[in-house]
């Protein structure tokens, strides 16, 4: 691939596609580490005239619009650096982009196997196929999830799973087609890029196709899972034998040039480092810039329990809103960022809200991936619930379906919704 050659590409979250915009493909050293850690060291021993000095800097460029570097990511995460400073920065882009909104959805999650050929350190999800704990559902039981998610007024169903060595890649293109023949309704954001991946390897076919096979089959967007920590030196050690950076970003790539939006995250907390998170952060920002495709960032708080990392403790509340803020602050290019409360626990996710996030996920239901780790938040709140907790936070609660539209409720049928205008069309955009 060279950078000359050109691609369509997707207009930012949000915005109406571009017809025929042609932008220049992703330059290869964005899938290679490029930078070494010394850095961390230079900005640590800073004394407090010198680090109230970097930071004024660092405000000036976010005051003024400018990109951070890598050099000023890094040094937001130096703990020497107040939270609070950091948090009223990423505030002030986050009311810049979003206004006063936090956004939600009622959406439901579906596992439909927890079965898979590979052994991430950090996942309490996977099983072995004849642990006890194994399983691959049947079609009644994904249709009766289909019911269940259409009686509670679900716009969205969240879809991924394990990659199950014993299921073609025909049973997980048809679960889809299942889903969306009977609930036509119901958007499938389905399949991470590991996934899409394992379908590549069992069909022999491209990521061009299956993903337009997918699509075929009523897949509508891609969640943001299985990015984990895109520098070698992490990935390396969490996740080797899954797809590597540079396929989880050509396949995301791939899904933005078909016109599939996707999201992006990242998984904190565990072996990293700051210069990890803060290349993640720029692989992210880079391929945004020349796509536009992904609509929201989530950054991910590492739950250790069950898992080869139990020796581990999670990420602090302090960590979990200097990362939100500083992902905020670094991708300047992406619209929205999610405080997933499932992960972060209600407490933290809603004081995220003033700490650069505009979104907190959904109601959700049947959530296995964190619950299995640990997580003690509930399994599902209600609609009231999630409205109750942003407005407690300060913040005007809008509901929107998978792809940033406003939904529209009848006030007399709660299951009687269909989507209005793209959110941001609502809110300065900067
Ligand atoms: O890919 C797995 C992470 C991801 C653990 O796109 C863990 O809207 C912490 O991607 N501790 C799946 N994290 C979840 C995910 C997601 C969640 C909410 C919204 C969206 C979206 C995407 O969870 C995995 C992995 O990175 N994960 N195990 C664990 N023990």
């Amino acid at each position: 691939m060279t950078v000359n050659q050109t691609i369509q590409c997707l207009a930012p979250a949000g915005m109406a596609r571009p017809v025929g915009m042609v932008v220049p493909r992703v330059p290869d050293t964005i899938f290679f580490a490029r930078f070494n850690p010394s850095p961390t060291k230079r900005e640590t021993n800073m004394n407090k005239t010198d680090r109230d000095a970097r930071f004024r800097q660092i405000r000036d460029k976010v005051e003024s619009g400018q990109r951070l570097s890598m050099d000023d990511g890094i040094f937001l995460y130096d703990p020497e650096v107040p939270l609070q400073d950091v948090g009223q920065l990423a505030n002030l882009v986050r009311e810049r982009k979003n206004g006063n909104v936090a956004y939600y959805n009622i959406n439901t999650h579906l596992n439909p196997t927890n079965v898979c050929v590979y052994r991430c350190r950090f996942c309490a999800f996977r099983s072995d196929l004849r642990d006890p704990k194994g399983y691959a559902m049947s079609d009644e039981q994904i249709l009766q999830r289909g019911r269940e998610a259409t009686e509670n007024g679900c716009t969205e169903m969240h879809i991924v799973g394990g990659l199950h060595h014993q299921k073609p890649y025909e049973w997980y293109r048809d679960l889809i087609a299942l889903l969306k023949d009977n609930f036509p309704k119901i958007h499938l954001k389905a399949w991470t890029a590991v996934e899409i991946n394992w379908f590549e390897f069992q069909t022999k076919k491209s990521k061009q196709w299956v993903l337009d096979d997918m699509r075929s089959a009523g897949l509508g967007s891609m969640p943001g899972g299985g990015a984990e920590i895109f520098h070698p030196e992490v990935r390396d050690q969490l996740c080797e034998h899954k797809a590597n950076t540079h396929e989880w970003l050509q396949i995301h790539q791939a899904a933005h040039e078909l016109g599939i939006r996707t999201n992006c995250t990242m998984l904190y907390g565990h072996v990293e480092q700051a210069y990890h998170r803060i290349d993640h952060l720029m692989r992210l920002r880079e391929l945004q810039d020349i796509t536009g495709g992904f609509q929201v960032f989530i950054p991910l708080a590492f739950h250790p329990d069950n898992t080869k990392l139990d020796n581990l403790k999670k990420p602090s509340a302090l960590m979990d809103l200097r990362t939100v803020a500083i992902s905020r602050l670094m991708l300047d290019n992406v619209q929205h960022i999610k405080a997933y409360w499932i992960m972060l626990g209600i407490p933290t996710a809603q004081t995220a809200l003033a700490y650069g996030a505009d979104d907190i996920d959904g109601t959700v239901r049947h959530e296995l991936i964190y619950h299995d780790a640990g997580a003690t938040t509930p399994q599902c709140l209600s609609v009231d619930d999630i409205r109750g907790l942003i407005t407690e936070a300060g913040r005007e609660p809008v509901e929107r379906d998978t792809v940033y539209h406003r939904v529209h409720r009848s006030e007399t049928d709660f299951r009687d919704w269909h989507s209005g205008q793209p959110v941001d069309d609502a809110v300065a955009v900067s």
